[in-house]
């Protein structure tokens, strides 16, 4: 890793629990105001700032949907019955408003706005290192390689904020069957695209080692659900969940779950992972989302459903411990 020059705030980010706090509690705040009683003028202040809220709110909502493609071929494609979550799916227009895409921009309500314009097509994924088949593939090519199915999972970010969501993609064991690797395959080091000129956030944060980049051992790359995501809500992903291409490792807090993938890597040694060499202390290479282990700046027994506002218990593994426990003896 080379010497970098990180702004001064860089210790906040995928750590802006900040703003996330101050925003709730003033939502709380408000609330309270609203139905306070305290008489006719804090009364009204308090509707005149809710519904401007509820209003801004709601036209914010209707504006993301114009960043939601229609459902074409091959989407919607069938659900696996087999992953069944306990909670209900997160409504739709919150999970596509309340994004981490740190290329487009630190704002969570920004990015699908500021990705809108991002060009997926063409698209190219490559794939090298300790592999018998390197080749580069065509976006349009390698979603027709493979069955797609959909699969609702749980998702959980390392802020403790949570959804569930129906992704629609292929089993990247699949994919990592296709290619071959050798023995010498230990883990996959997955890189995102790098593109300054399209994605604001890769201009103007240049302290961040970009492009992103992640990795996974091969056996959690091979593991049943670690799930190479196309669509999202039976249609293609829209720019800001990571279009064209993202892998989902639902055990793992999100950052884990790299985006808009332009190459894949197989190696020997444990590959660096961008926020473990932004921040080692606070985010590991393995990262399983585990109620128990707090971060060293917030607790991680509970997180915060996203359209809904419950703090929910936080689950081993995020519910998935016995596809994954195993791995981790
Ligand atoms: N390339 C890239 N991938 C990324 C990120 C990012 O900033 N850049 N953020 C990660 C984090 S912190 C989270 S929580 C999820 C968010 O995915 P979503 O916006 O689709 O919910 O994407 C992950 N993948
Ligand atoms: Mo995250």
């Amino acid at each position: 890793m080379p010497l970098i020059k990180i702004p001064k705030g860089w210790r906040l980010p995928e750590s802006e629990v900040t703003p996330e706090d101050v925003y709730m509690n003033r939502r709380k705040f408000l609330k309270a105001l609203g139905f306070s009683g305290l008489g006719a003028w804090s009364l009204f202040a308090g509707c005149v700032e809710r519904s401007s809220e509820a209003e801004a709110q709601e036209s914010g909502l209707k504006a993301v949907r114009r960043s939601i493609p229609e459902p074409s071929p091959p989407y919607p494609v069938s659900r696996n019955p087999e992953f069944k979550v306990q909670r209900p799916i997160t409504t739709e227009d919150v999970a596509a408003s309340y994004n981490n895409f740190y290329e487009f921009t630190t704002d969570k309500d920004e990015v699908w706005k500021l990705a809108e314009k991002f060009k997926t097509r063409p698209w190219e994924i490559e794939v090298t290192g300790h592999v018998h088949k390197k080749r580069t593939f065509d976006m349009d090519d390698l979603i027709k390689m493979f069955p797609l199915e959909e699969r609702v999972y749980r998702f959980r970010c390392v802020e403790a904020w949570a959804m569930v969501v129906p992704w629609t993609g292929f089993p990247f064991k699949n994919f990592i069957e296709e290619v071959q690797p050798t023995p010498d395959a230990k883990y996959v080091r997955m890189v995102s695209f790098h593109r300054p000129d399209q994605a604001m956030g890769q201009r103007m944060q240049g302290g961040y080692p970009w492009p992103y980049y992640e990795g996974l051992t091969m056996d959690e790359a091979t593991n049943e659900l670690t799930l190479m995501v196309t669509g999202i809500y039976g249609h293609a992903l829209p720019n800001q969940h990571g279009a064209p291409v993202r892998l989902i490792t639902p055990w793992k807090y999100g950052y884990k779950s790299i985006k808009s993938i332009v190459k894949i890597e197989f190696v020997s040694e444990q590959p660096p992972t961008f926020w473990n060499d932004l921040a080692p202390n606070e985010y590991g290479f393995f990262s399983n989302v585990n109620p128990n282990v707090p971060h060293p700046r917030w607790s991680q027994a509970t997180e915060r459903i996203i359209d809904t506002d419950e703090r929910v218990p936080t689950l081993l593994y995020n519910g998935y411990e016995e596809y994954v426990a195993h791995l981790y003896g």
